[in-house]
Parts: structure tokens; C-alpha cells; sequence
């Protein structure tokens, strides 16, 4: 380097020291990320997107201080038979789980039929074309939420002409002013004949051991043609929240496979009219719909489907939902115990059970679902650490599981002949 560089480096040098030594900077505050837990209040440091987003987008600054976090935990349910698992016994889809009298109680799709399903094309008047074709909503009561009982049929297939006279399946239930509403997907073509298209219906008792009379007619209609939710109303939620009933439901925007959203409908009665919310589609992502009351808002497990899939999401008015957290291994078509469902309180305390379902329990020729208990903290009042942990380990055959189809097989070797 010869002297001219020497003395322009040195120089330039100096400059640097003299303007950071001139800068205001009190010797006290970081001009670096701290060591340590990050600190609850926002640095006064220039920070990244990443690190913005830590404080601007989640209430915790680590997984296992963010109550809206949980990995989640399954278990075999006992009580219920499924005929061998040959496919001709599914029960799928469970309603919120609720307690009354001491005991726990849960609605569900149920399809008993001769054979497994047949697809679209196989379908007939006794043959089901999907596992949630021929189905009828059936009832299971249990003490510990392990063992359960099943207590029957609570809401039949009805004659032609009324809605649900084909299926009747994917319940959600409301206790309302001393009345029990079964709320579900209600039939009026074979599923798979268009799409897997449907209204919501529903049904009333004043007792959850029934007996159920179906009101026989559609309460929440499909939207206007053109519009998000023209041919599919699916998974009916209902929650009680500001002093009615916010019934959160799924839909499918078209396309193969399907955009799904999830919408919103208010009413004041159990009964409707339902208004569907201006801003639906409300959640952008997610498949069966799952909410709770906490806090003052609304929570929603978002499973399976969208660019937002696998998220735990929170809604301060129940409506303008924002991604809370991000998780894995979620519940399928969960159903959690939602202890204040219905009470309206403004100060919901969250959930740390339900449960789900696994379908296509063994293959496709016998297909039919199976009901499971998942178990989670997602709860202001549980504290289980091992809940919040975000390792989790598979063993390797879990993923080989997921192999390579025969096409992408075929496209390597392709591509390694043409080297
Ligand atoms: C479920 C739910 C609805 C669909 C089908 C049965 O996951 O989304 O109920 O119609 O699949």
C-alpha cells in the first residue's frame, strides 16, 4: 500500500472516530441486541422486519411466555367400536365438547353403511360417495373425556324433501337461554355430485340428551351466486359473544383443490335471521373451524389449508383475525372443551382439550374416520410447560413415510441419464 492510500485510510479513519465520538450516545443504553430474554419493552435500537415483528405482532417474546401457544398431544379414545375398522363405521367432525350435570358431552357425523365409501361416481341411494355421505349426527357422553359411551342417533337423516334428506353431518352446538341448538351440514345432493355442496340447518331440545326436533328448514343459506360462499356452507360453530350468536363457518372459494376461508354469521336468535359479516371471509386460511372465547376476543385454531395454516390466530373483536402463533401436529376438525362457550363473559380463559378426528384411519379401501383426544395448553389458568415446548422430534420413519411419489422418482433418474 503505498503513502498517498496509507495517509486517505488513516484520515478516513480519524473522520469515523471523531463523528461516533461527536454522536449523543448515552454510554448506558445498547446499541446492540441484548444478552439475555429479550427485554419486554421495544429497544430504542434500529431493529430488523424480523425483530419488529417480535414486538409489534406477538404478546410474548418467546414461545413459552405466549399463551396462545401450544404444541398439541393425542390420545385413544375407549367405548367406541368400529366394526373392525373395515370402513363401514366413521365418526368424524366432533362438535365443541360441553358439561352439563357433571358429565361431558359431544355431538358428531356418524356413518354406518354397508360399504366404505365409493366416490361420486359408486355413489347410490345406500352407497356413500364420501366418509360424511348417508350420515346422521350421533351423541357420546363421558366422565374423564377418555372413556366414552355412546348414547345414539340425535339428529336422523329427515324425509325428502327437507334439507339434510341425504346427509346430515359436521354438527356445532349452542346452549342458548336453556335450549340446546345442533346446528350442521344438511344435505340436499349427494356430496361430490357438484362439489361438496350444502346449506346448514338445525336442530332444538331442551335437554342434551334430546330429544331433537329439526326445524326442517335451511338457517344459514348459501351466499348469493358469485359470491365467496355461493355452494358451501360447512363446519356451523356457533360461540355466544357480545350478547349474540357468532356462528363461524368454512367455505370453499372454487378451484382445485379449493381456496378455503372461514366465515362469520350473527344473529339474534338461535333461530336467524343470520346476517353473514361485510368483511367475510374473516380467516384467510384453516380447513374445519375451531374458536374460543379469550380475553376480551375471539381465538381460532387454523389447521391444514391456506397461507396461513398451522397458526394459532386472534381476533380482539372477533372478527379482524392476526396470526398469535405458529405451531404444528394440530388437531384435525377439532373440537375443544370450551368452558365458556357460551357464557359471553368479555374475559374468556381459553382451552386445554377437545377432540379431534384422523380420517382415512387405514387406507382408502376401508376408509372411515376415527375420533381422538388432543390435549394442549392454549388456557390463562393451566401452566404446562411441556406444552410449550417447540422441539418436536419424529422418529426418521414418520418422515420416509412421506416418501417420494413414482413421477418424482421417475424425474430424477431422468434427470441424472441426461447428465
Ligand atoms: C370436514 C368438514 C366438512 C366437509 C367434510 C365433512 O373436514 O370440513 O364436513 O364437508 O370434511
Amino acid at each position: 500500500m503505498n503513502a498517498t492510500r496509507i495517509c486517505r485510510v488513516s484520515t478516513t479513519a480519524l473522520l469515523i472516530w471523531l463523528a461516533a465520538s461527536l454522536l449523543p450516545c448515552d454510554a448506558d443504553e445498547p446499541t446492540t441486541f441484548p444478552y439475555g430474554n429479550p427485554p419486554e419493552k421495544k429497544p430504542d435500537i434500529p431493529l430488523s422486519a424480523a425483530m419488529n415483528r417480535l414486538y409489534d405482532d406477538y404478546d410474548a417474546r418467546w414461545t413459552e411466555a405466549n399463551e396462545l401457544f401450544s404444541n398439541f398431544k393425542y390420545t385413544r379414545l375407549e367405548g367406541l367400536d368400529y366394526n373392525g375398522h373395515d370402513g363401514t363405521v366413521s365418526r368424524r367432525d366432533p362438535t365443541k365438547v360441553i358439561r352439563v350435570g357433571g358429565k361431558y358431552y359431544v355431538w358428531y357425523t356418524k356413518r354406518h353403511t354397508s360399504t366404505p365409501p365409493k366416490g361420486a361416481k359408486g355413489g347410490t341411494e345406500t352407497i356413500p360417495s364420501t366418509d360424511w355421505d348417508l350420515a346422521e349426527i350421533w351423541c357420546a357422553t363421558s366422565n374423564d373425556g377418555l372413556v366414552w359411551q355412546e348414547q345414539g342417533v340425535a339428529v336422523p337423516r329427515p324425509p325428502k324433501p327437507h334439507a339434510g334428506w341425504r346427509s346430515v353431518a359436521t354438527p356445532g352446538i349452542l346452549a342458548w337461554q336453556d335450549k340446546y341448538y345442533l346446528y350442521y351440514q344438511a344435505y340436499l345432493e349427494m356430496s361430490g355430485t357438484r362439489g361438496d355442496f350444502c346449506p346448514v340447518s338445525v336442530s332444538v331440545s331442551d335437554s342434551p340428551d334430546g330429544p331433537w326436533t329439526a326445524v326442517n328448514r335451511v338457517v344459514v343459506e348459501n351466499g348469493s351466486p358469485g359470491t365467496w360462499d355461493q355452494f358451501v356452507i360447512h363446519d356451523p360453530y356457533p360461540l355466544v359473544y357480545k350478547g349474540k350468536i357468532y356462528l363461524y363457518y368454512k367455505s370453499e372459494l372454487g378451484g382445485r383443490p379449493p381456496i378455503r376461508a372461514q366465515g362469520l354469521a350473527i344473529a339474534a336468535d338461535p333461530l336467524g335471521p343470520f346476517e353473514k359479516h361485510p368483511l367475510n371471509p374473516v380467516i384467510n386460511s384453516g380447513h374445519e373451524t375451531s374458536l374460543f372465547p379469550f380475553k376480551g376476543g375471539i381465538a381460532a385454531l387454523v389447521s391444514r389449508h391456506g397461507l396461513e395454516h398451522n397458526t394459532i390466530q386472534y381476533a380482539p373483536d372477533g372478527v379482524n383475525f392476526d396470526i398469535a402463533a405458529i405451531t404444528s401436529l394440530m388437531p384435525v376438525a377439532p373440537g375443544p372443551y370450551v368452558p365458556d362457550a357460551f357464557s359471553d363473559s368479555g374475559d374468556g380463559r381459553g382451552i386445554t382439550w377437545g377432540l379431534s378426528h384422523f380420517r382415512n384411519f387405514n387406507g382408502w379401501a376401508t376408509n372411515h374416520s376415527i375420533l381422538a383426544r388432543f390435549d394442549c395448553d392454549l388456557s390463562l389458568d393451566a401452566n404446562r410447560p411441556e406444552m410449550k415446548n417447540t422441539d418436536i422430534f419424529h422418529q426418521a420413519e414418520v418422515y420416509f413415510q412421506f416418501g417420494l411419489s413414482k413421477q418424482e422418482r421417475e424425474r430424477i433418474s431422468d434427470a441424472t441419464e441426461q447428465r
